[in-house]
C-alpha cells in the first residue's frame, strides 16, 4: 500500500483484508444507480467488531471518510464511494452468532444476504418475513440501514419491524448494544431506531438480533388482469376486505413487456393495461372459495377481465417471477427510479395526477410503472433511449422530480418510500421533512459522529 494511511491502516491490523485492485475498487464504489464513478481509498473487509472499531479510530485520525457497504444492491447512490472514502464491507461477516427458540431471535453478522437469514429462520422452524427481489445479494445489515421494505410489508411490516437488538459501531468507535432483544423496554430514546434507515450515516451495524415469526399457513398466487388504472384500488380494497393478504403489487403492461424479453412466460393470450400478483392464506376450501368470490365479484363490476391462480409452486414461482423480475429486466436501459409513497387512501387520487404530469413531461421517454400499491408505494422507472446522454437524461428527469414532488406534497407523501434518500434525492429531502426536522437530525448526526466519517453527503 503506497498511501501512508493505508500503509499505518496495516500496520495496526496487519491481518486485516485490504485492497486497492481496480476491480473491487469498482465493485465496491458504485450500486445498481451506476450513476457515480467508483472512485474509492480503498476497500476494507474487517472480520470482528474490534477490526471495525479500529478502522473506525483510524479514519478519525487520518479524517479518512467511510462508507459502510452491504451486497451493493442499493439504487439511491447511498453506498457510493466516489470521494476517496475507505469502503467498510460487512461480506466477511456474515455468520450466524445464535439462535433462542424461546424468545424467538436469530442473532446475526451484518453481511449475511437476506435470503441467508430467511433461510437459517426456517431451518429453525422459524419466519424472517421481509422479502424483496435482491434477497440473494442485499445483506441484512443494508437492510436494516435502508429500513428496507419490499413485497412482504402489507402483511409484516418494514424491517423495523423485526430488528430486537442491535450492536453498532458509532462515528467515535463506540460500540453500542443497543435495546438487547427486549420486547417491553420503557428507558428513553430508542437509538435502536435512529440507525434503522440512517444509511450508515451514524454508525456500522455489527450484529443485529432479528426477531421471528410462525411459518405462515399455506397460500395462493393469483395474477389478475386489470383494465384501467381506477380499478386498481377497488380490487384491492376488495382483496382486503375478502383475502388475508400477504402481498399486492401491480405492473404495466410495459414492465410486462421487459420481464418477458428477458426469458418470463407469458401469463394471457392477451395484453392488459394493468396487472395485479397477490398472494394470500389459503387454509381451508373457505379461502378458496373466498378467492373465488373475489375474482367473481371484482369480474362482474368489471375490475378484472383475466385472472390465473397457480396451481403448483413452479407456477406461483413463475407468476412472482413477472413482477420481481422487472428491476433485472429494465436495468440494460439505464432507468432513472422514483420511489414513491402516499398513503394508500391517497393512491388514486395521486396516480391520476401523476399518470397526467409523466405524460405530459415525458412524451418521448418510455416510463414504467409498478410496486407495492397495497402499501402506497409506487416505482416509476424512466427509461434512458439509447442515443441520449446519461448526463442529459438524468437532468431532464430531475427536473420531473422537482414536479412530482409538488404533486407528492399536495398529497402528504414520500420522495423516499423504501429506497432511501442517498445522493440521488437528497434535493428533494426538505419535501418531506421540515427544516426543524433536518436542524435534529444534522444534530442527531454530529453526536454520533462529531468528525463527520459516517458516509458523509449522504442523507443530509
Ligand atoms: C422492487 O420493488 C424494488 O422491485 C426495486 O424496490 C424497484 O427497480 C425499482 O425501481
Ligand atoms: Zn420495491
Amino acid at each position: 500500500m503506497t498511501d501512508p494511511r493505508l500503509a499505518e491502516l496495516t500496520r495496526l491490523l496487519p491481518a486485516l483484508k485490504l485492497s486497492v485492485d481496480p476491480g473491487d475498487m469498482e465493485h465496491h464504489g458504485r450500486d445498481w444507480t451506476r450513476r457515480w464513478t467508483p472512485a474509492p481509498l480503498a476497500i476494507a473487509w474487517p472480520a470482528s467488531v474490534e477490526e471495525v472499531q479500529a478502522i473506525v479510530r483510524w479514519a478519525n485520525g487520518h479524517g479518512v471518510a467511510i462508507v459502510p457497504s452491504g451486497g451493493r444492491t442499493g439504487l439511491s447512490g447511498g453506498a457510493v464511494a466516489a470521494q476517496g472514502e475507505l469502503v467498510v464491507s460487512l461480506d466477511r461477516m456474515n455468520r450466524v452468532l445464535g439462535f433462542d427458540p424461546i424468545d424467538r431471535t436469530l442473532t446475526v453478522e451484518p453481511g449475511m444476504a437476506l435470503e441467508a437469514v430467511q433461510n437459517a429462520a426456517r431451518e429453525r422452524g422459524l419466519l424472517y418475513p421481509v422479502n424483496f427481489a435482491a434477497r440473494g445479494s442485499c445483506q441484512i445489515g443494508g437492510n436494516i440501514a435502508t429500513n428496507a421494505g419490499g413485497i412482504r410489508v402489507i402483511r409484516f411490516g418494514n424491517t423495523r419491524q423485526w430488528v430486537a437488538g442491535l450492536k453498532v459501531v458509532t462515528g467515535t468507535s463506540e460500540v453500542l448494544d443497543l435495546n438487547r432483544g427486549l420486547v417491553k423496554n420503557a428507558s428513553g430514546y430508542d437509538l435502536r431506531h435512529l440507525v434503522i434507515g440512517s444509511e450508515g450515516t451514524l454508525g456500522i451495524v455489527v450484529e443485529a438480533t432479528l426477531s421471528l415469526t410462525s411459518l405462515p399457513p399455506p397460500s395462493q398466487v393469483m395474477l389478475l388482469a386489470v383494465p384501467a388504472m381506477d380499478a386498481l384500488m377497488k380490487v384491492f380494497t376488495e382483496a382486503r376486505h375478502r383475502l388475508r393478504l400477504e402481498a399486492f403489487e401491480f405492473f404495466t403492461d410495459e414492465a410486462l413487456r421487459h420481464v418477458l424479453a428477458h426469458g418470463a412466460q407469458k401469463p394471457f393470450e392477451e395484453e392488459h393495461p394493468f396487472y395485479v400478483v397477490t398472494e394470500f392464506d389459503a387454509v381451508d376450501g373457505q379461502a378458496e372459495a373466498d378467492a373465488l368470490a373475489f375474482f367473481e365479484f371484482c369480474t362482474g363490476e368489471g375490475w378484472v377481465v383475466d385472472g390465473v391462480i397457480a396451481s403448483s409452486d413452479a407456477q406461483a414461482a413463475s407468476l412472482w417471477r413477472l413482477r420481481e423480475g422487472i428491476t433485472e429486466s429494465l436495468a440494460p436501459h439505464k432507468p432513472y427510479k422514483n420511489d414513491v409513497s402516499v398513503r394508500i387512501s391517497a393512491v388514486p387520487a395521486f396516480m391520476e395526477e401523476m399518470q397526467a404530469l409523466l405524460a405530459a413531461e415525458y412524451p418521448h421517454f418510455d416510463v414504467v410503472w409498478f410496486g407495492h400499491i397495497g402499501d402506497g408505494n409506487l416505482h416509476i422507472n424512466v427509461l434512458k433511449p439509447t442515443e441520449l446522454d446519461n448526463a442529459v437524461f438524468v437532468e431532464q428527469c430531475e427536473h420531473v422530480t422537482t414536479l412530482l414532488v409538488e404533486t407528492l406534497i399536495r398529497h402528504g407523501g414520500s420522495i423516499s418510500a423504501e429506497h432511501g434518500i442517498g445522493l440521488v434525492k437528497k434535493p428533494w429531502l426538505s419535501s418531506v421533512r421540515s427544516e426543524a426536522e433536518i436542524a435534529l437530525m444534522r444534530g442527531i448526526k454530529a453526536a454520533w459522529d462529531p468528525n463527520n466519517i459516517m458516509n458523509p453527503g449522504k442523507l443530509l
